[in-house]
């Protein structure tokens, strides 16, 4: 039986007028010698796809899922499984991730959710190796049952962060049975509502204290793969403790977890922290800890985490810019952690919202790549620092100058002069290859 209207979804290039079809997105052909597919490793999340009824803060779920029969049953999640892989097949994705409680449903105790979570894992297991898929990443849901209304690793209910590294371990051991390449942490619930009743530091200790024992217990049952920590500055809290790139970088460090972490960086949350996605990815290579990337996009009208699909060829064109420039995505993909409006309500509609954000990419990335070949723009901006590039500029570099130093040079010199910036021109720069 088949849930989706159409067949697999084929590249028929910029010219065809095929809405099922992609424009841009040809998954072997050669960008910079290697294949789009491998640049761009695209992933599906499963509680978008599968879980998303497509309600919002004023009206129920909209979306049509006539292989869903609503219950709570664990029959009911093993038979989603089916439908979702046969939209990866049709879509043509070979990533996917999960947070435990989309795929398998919460039941009456901790015993009986596991039990259910096997179950499930067993047949994703049995799905991934007929089909090829991988898991990008697992993470645990510590946000949606009352019992973290105040946290999981920052509760200030022991009994509440107990239960929340039971349910961490599972989760990391269904994505080590899995074989998943990574784990992310997103703490939606990992901060504060008010600071009246918040011990901030005995929290963020405990958060640490927490991935210490997430790291530990992934060096037991053999997994390897990087934890991500998914950076997001409020909503559902009013403060999350990972609110962006820089703060996180800050906690990793200052809890000895570097080593073992890299960031996963959403477009909507960077613009929810007030930067761009280019300077959220920027400050994350900067420091060597790009991991992944959730590929969406926001509103600009309206202020919470739309999770929209990335269209914008402006965008995708930075993202990929970033992605090429720090030699590529490794453990990580694009994973497209968005859902359709609540109007797109069709089965279909899930085919059309990521055909839209797979060509984005792949256009954005053609486009990058033509923007390194050009080599203007790197070499102006090379160009614009290469007065530190003398023996001087060396020494300060080094650290080997002084104030001292450096004052005798200004008595002598005057005046600097200084070149311009040129940000209009290289605006233009960058639009010759739109
Ligand atoms: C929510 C987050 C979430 C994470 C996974 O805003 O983006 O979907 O990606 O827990
Ligand atoms: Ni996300
Ligand atoms: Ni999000």
């Amino acid at each position: 039986m088949q849930h989706f209207e159409c067949d697999k979804i084929n590249y028929e290039g910029p010219s065809s007028k095929n809405p099922l079809a992609f424009k841009h997105y040809n998954p072997d052909e050669l960008i910079g010698g290697k294949s789009m597919k491998d640049h761009l490793r695209f992933a599906a999340p499963y509680w978008h796809v599968m879980r998303n009824e497509l309600s919002d803060p004023f009206g129920g779920g909209t979306a049509v899922m006539p292989w869903d029969d609503g219950s709570n049953s664990t029959e009911n999640a093993l038979n989603r499984v089916d439908v979702f892989f046969e939209f990866l097949e049709k879509i043509g994705i070979d990533f996917y991730c999960w947070h435990d409680r989309d795929i398998a449903p919460e039941l009456g105790d901790l015993s009986a959710s596991n039990a259910a979570l096997d179950a499930v894992v067993a047949k994703l297991k049995e799905k991934q190796a007929q089909t090829g898929v991988k898991l990008l990443w697992g993470t645990a849901c510590l946000f949606s049952h009352p019992r973290y209304s105040q946290g999981g690793a920052t509760s200030p209910d022991m009994n509440v962060y107990t239960y929340a590294a039971a349910q961490v371990k599972k989760a990391l051991e269904c994505t080590k049975e899995l074989d998943g390449l990574g784990y992310t942490f997103w703490g939606g619930r990992e901060g504060y509502a008010t600071l009246l009743n918040t011990n901030m530091k005995r929290e963020l200790d405990h958060l640490a204290a927490f991935l210490h024992m997430a790291v530990d217990h992934a060096k037991q049952i053999g997994f390897n793969g990087p934890f991500y920590i998914e950076p997001k500055p409020r909503e559902p809290s009013t403060h999350q403790y990972d609110s962006d790139s820089a703060a996180c970088l800050n906690f990793l460090r200052e809890y000895d977890l570097m080593d073992h972490f890299k960031l996963n960086l959403e477009t909507n949350h960077a613009t929810l922290a007030g930067h761009t996605m280019q300077h959220e990815m920027t400050v994350a290579i900067n420091a060597g800890m790009l991991g992944s990337v959730d590929a969406n996009r926001g509103d600009e009208l309206i202020g919470w985490d739309t999770d929209q699909f990335p269209t914008d060829i402006y965008l995708t064109t930075q993202v990929m810019l970033c992605i090429l420039e720090m030699g590529g995505l490794t453990t990580g993909g694009l994973n497209f952690d968005a859902k359709r409006r609540r109007e797109s309500h069709e089965p279909i509609d899930l085919i059309h919202a990521h055909i839209g954000g797979m060509d984005a990419f792949a256009h954005g990335l053609k486009i990058a790549q033509a923007i390194r070949d050009d080599g203007r723009l790197a070499a102006f901006v090379q160009d614009r620092y290469s007065s530190f590039d003398s023996e001087l500029g060396s020494q300060i570099e080094s650290g080997k100058s002084s104030f001292a130093a450096l004052e005798k040079i200004a008595l002598a010199n005057g005046e600097p002069i200084i070149a311009s910036g040129r940000q209009e021109m290289l605006e233009n720069l960058v639009n010759e290859f739109l």
